[in-house]
């Protein structure tokens, strides 16, 4: 059966195409920095926003038109899975991702929930053989149900974390199954309403025992996937234990996992949490844990997480300029944690929606290595610090210093030169680079 008639595949025709299925700017066959844009930019299709969300919201019910809602139950998630392919081929995308209850429906047992998830499983294998789309990450949810009301691994009941435990484990299972390439663990509920119920110190003392059984069990079964965390500050809880990369890397110092995980960055998320996306993806990289990212945008007039498409050229140049520099995404990838808006409905907006995160990623990379190899923006940052590469500064950097050196250099100056941070012409630069990198094609 066909889910997506008259789509065909979406193929590169370059930016004076007018066919709104057709790339402009991801080409990926084309070199850039010795490597493909398909291979450096790794797209992957978020099962749930595009296969399982129908686009309801707090305000109103869902308005998706899926062509295969007829089905229920398990035919539905197979039917799922049909189009999922049918939807992957079309695009050309290498990765998909997917947590448990995206793929297959809960039971009324966790065995029966597990048994699901193998029918699933196998239909999902098989369909891989053929395809050349891999499983960039899996995940588990352990915030839907009503038993995750007060947290998965950080829950006040015991009981609870043993099911969020065993869902997990299953979770590594699948994923060793399928060949994830990661494992990702976003918080969900793991955090808190209010201090007046919540014994913190526990709850993050177990959050840590958790991870830790999570990296045995993996260990225990050959499971080699990255591992990821993903952090959010606040949604669903006020207060999300993982609230940006800076704690969450301390959390993962303190309960000595900083050798078993990475971050799965998120666009929205680090805009949530007060920061710029570039900023969450330096951060990670700087301290050698940039692992993936959740490709989308937040909505500058909204202060909710709302799981655009991407479409900010600036926004996609920097966080490109991040990733280059990181020398790439290694196992990572870009996953569209995206939906479409409510508006957009129609099956065929699922394709115009990753066309344009797509296209727009694409120029991002063309952009921030036009920049890079330019040395555009390095040699102004350079040229900022360069107090540091000599005299008293050199001399601080290598740690030849220390309070009495430097009181005396203080004291013997007589005027301290201080340089223009040049950001307005640093923004003109970018968007000269941004409006001639396809200059001329
Ligand atoms: C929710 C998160 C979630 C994770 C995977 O805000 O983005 O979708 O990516 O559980
Ligand atoms: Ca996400
Ligand atoms: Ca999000």
């Amino acid at each position: 059966m066909t889910y997506f008639e008259g789509i065909n595949k979406i193929n590169y025709e370059g930016s004076s195409s007018t066919n709104p299925y057709a790339f402009k700017f991801y080409n990926p066959g084309e070199k850039i920095g010795g490597k493909t844009m398909e291979e450096i930019l790794r797209f992957g299709v978020a099962y749930w926003h595009t296969f399982t969300e129908d686009l309801s919201d707090p305000f109103g019910v869902g308005t998706a038109i899926r062509p295969w809602n007829k089905f229920t139950g398990l035919d539905l998630a197979k039917a799922r899975v049909e189009a999922a392919f049918e939807f992957f081929e079309k695009l050309g995308v290498p990765y998909f991702c997917f947590h448990d209850v995206d793929i297959a429906p809960e039971g009324s047992s966790l065995r029966e929930s597990n048994q699901n998830i193998d029918t699933i499983v196998a239909m999902i294998k098989d369909y891989m053989k053929n395809s050349k789309t891999k499983l960039l990450w899996n995940t588990v949810n352990n915030f839907t149900h009503p038993r995750f009301v007060h947290g998965a691994a950080s829950s006040s009941s015991a009981d609870v974390f043993a099911y969020a435990a065993a869902k997990v484990k299953k979770g590594l299972e699948v994923g060793k199954e399928l060949g994830a390439e990661n494992y990702v663990f976003w918080g969900g509920r793991e955090g808190y309403e209010t201090l007046l119920n919540t014994d913190m110190k526990l709850e993050l003392d177990n959050l840590g025992r958790f991870f830790h059984m999570a990296i045995d069990y993996a260990r225990e079964i050959g499971f080699d996937a990255q591992f990821l965390i993903e952090p959010k500050p606040k949604e669903p809880t006020s207060h999300q234990y993982d609230f940006d990369v800076a704690s969450g890397y301390a959390f993962l110092q303190h309960y000595d996992l900083q050798d078993h995980f990475k971050f799965n960055i998120e666009a929205n998320h680090a805009t949530l949490a007060g920061h710029t996306f570039e900023h969450e993806l330096r951060y990670a990289r700087v301290n050698g844990m940039l692992g993936s990212v959740d490709a989308n945008q937040g909505h500058p007039l909204l202060g909710w997480d709302t799981d655009e498409f991407p479409s900010d050229l600036y926004a996609t140049t920097l966080a490109m300029y991040e990733i280059i520099k990181n020398g790439g995404l290694g196992r990572g990838g870009l996953n569209f944690d995206a939906k479409v808006r409510r508006g957009s409905f129609t099956p065929e907006d699922l394709f115009r929606a990753h066309i344009v995160g797509m296209d727009s990623f694409a120029v991002g990379l063309k952009v921030a290595q036009k920049l890079m190899d330019d040395n555009a923006l390095d040699s102004i940052i350079e040229e900022r610090y360069s107090s540091y590469k000599e005299g008293i500064g050199r001399e601080m950097v290598e740690g030849k210093t220390d309070f009495h050196q430097l009181e005396e250099h203080a004291l013997a100056l007589t005027e301290i030169k201080q340089q223009s941070g040049k950001l307005e012409s640093i923004k003109a630069t970018i968007n000269q680079y941004l409006l001639t990198a396809y200059a001329g094609e």
